[in-house]
């Protein structure tokens, strides 16, 4: 499959923004600029931009609690996001969601969920939608690999196979789940040979080469979007920082941070960049930050100048 140059600059772009999002995130956070909690994604961008950027418009993502990196590249406005973690009426949710439960329905972005495989079985519920109406649209659900162990993540994979629901499961494995190393609580060395067992393909991948990423992934997408059914996609990769901003990670362990250092996802694409010629130098990867810095500064200074909703609005927009 070829990767246009164009898409190749997006991807450079999107986890760039994605990792200066988070890291300036985390800055105001421990500065108590905004309250509840955040789970960041840092380490982990190659994967949910690779995932994301293989998806059309209008297809749907279904977010987990560590969800920034995935709904800024399904296209989330980063103005909308930073207001949503100060909590402010200008934010994607009204200020309701705060970090763990944010969407945009405009832009194909289920609620995030921090209810540990939740997720999925709306997002089950998404693509039997869209294979009802016809409207072939394809949901893809990221879930961690701490997850995958939840009763509700195997029914919803067992159904949307016998279904050949138009979905897409796609596991973050990112080594940690909460304070437990993968280790800890799985068997099997990678939880996409559980795809036997409910009939779909299941597929391990390099979760830092965004290039793999998006290849798998796409084929992932064409073959629920041509009602083959799901697949099951393990998408190896860690998290650089802790379960949530403040976690001191003393489970961590020795040396495997720094091993994953050395396989960066953003230094990895930066590199084939700049040995392509044309593609990007140092010239424009400052002016690249510059722009992305900016994005950041002004969704910063949008979120601090909003309004806090009103104690009077707390029931608006509340269903049941
Ligand atoms: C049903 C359920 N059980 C337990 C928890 C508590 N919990 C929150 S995050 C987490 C670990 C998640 O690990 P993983 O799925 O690998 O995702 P990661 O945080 O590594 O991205 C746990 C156990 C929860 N939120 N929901």
């Amino acid at each position: 499959m070829r990767i246009s140059k164009d898409l190749k600059l997006k991807m450079y772009y999107t986890m760039t923004l994605i990792r200066r999002f988070e890291q300036r995130s985390t800055e105001l956070f421990k500065n108590g600029k905004f309250p509840g909690w955040i789970h960041v994604s840092i380490g982990q961008e190659a994967s949910a931009t690779g995932a994301c950027l293989a998806l059309n418009e209008n297809d749907y993502i279904g977010p987990t609690h560590r969800g920034h990196g995935q709904a800024l590249a399904k296209g989330m406005d980063p103005k909308n996001m930073m207001a949503e973690l100060y909590g402010k009426k200008t934010g994607c949710c009204l200020g309701r969601s705060g970090s763990m439960h944010m969407c945009d329905m405009s832009k194909g972005i289920l609620c995030g969920n921090a209810i540990l495989g939740a997720g999925l079985a709306f997002g089950a519920g998404v693509a039997m939608s869209s294979k009802l109406r016809k409207t072939d649209q394809v949901v893809l659900v990221f879930f961690g690999e701490g997850a995958s162990n939840e009763g509700i993540v195997h029914e919803t994979m067992n159904m949307a196979a016998l279904w050949d629901l138009p979905i897409v499961f796609f596991c973050e494995s990112n080594q940690y789940a909460e304070l437990s190393h993968r280790d800890f609580h799985l068997k099997v060395d990678t939880i996409a040979t559980r795809g036997v067992g409910y009939g779909m393909p299941g597929v391990t991948i390099d979760g830092n080469d965004v290039l793999e990423v998006y290849k798998t992934t796409s084929k992932a997408v064409k073959r629920a979007r041509d009602g083959n059914g799901p697949t099951l996609i393990d998408s190896i990769t860690c998290r650089w920082d802790g379960h949530y901003v403040g976690d001191p990670m003393v489970y961590r362990k020795e040396g495997d941070l720094e091993e994953w250092k050395k396989k960066d996802p953003i230094l990895k694409l930066e590199k084939s960049l700049f040995k392509q010629d044309g593609i990007l130098n140092k010239d424009g990867k400052q002016k690249m930050i510059e722009k992305i810095d900016q994005t950041i500064a002004d969704a910063e200074e949008f979120a601090e100048n909003s309004l806090y909703p009103e104690p009077e609005e707390a029931l608006e927009n509340v269903y049941c």
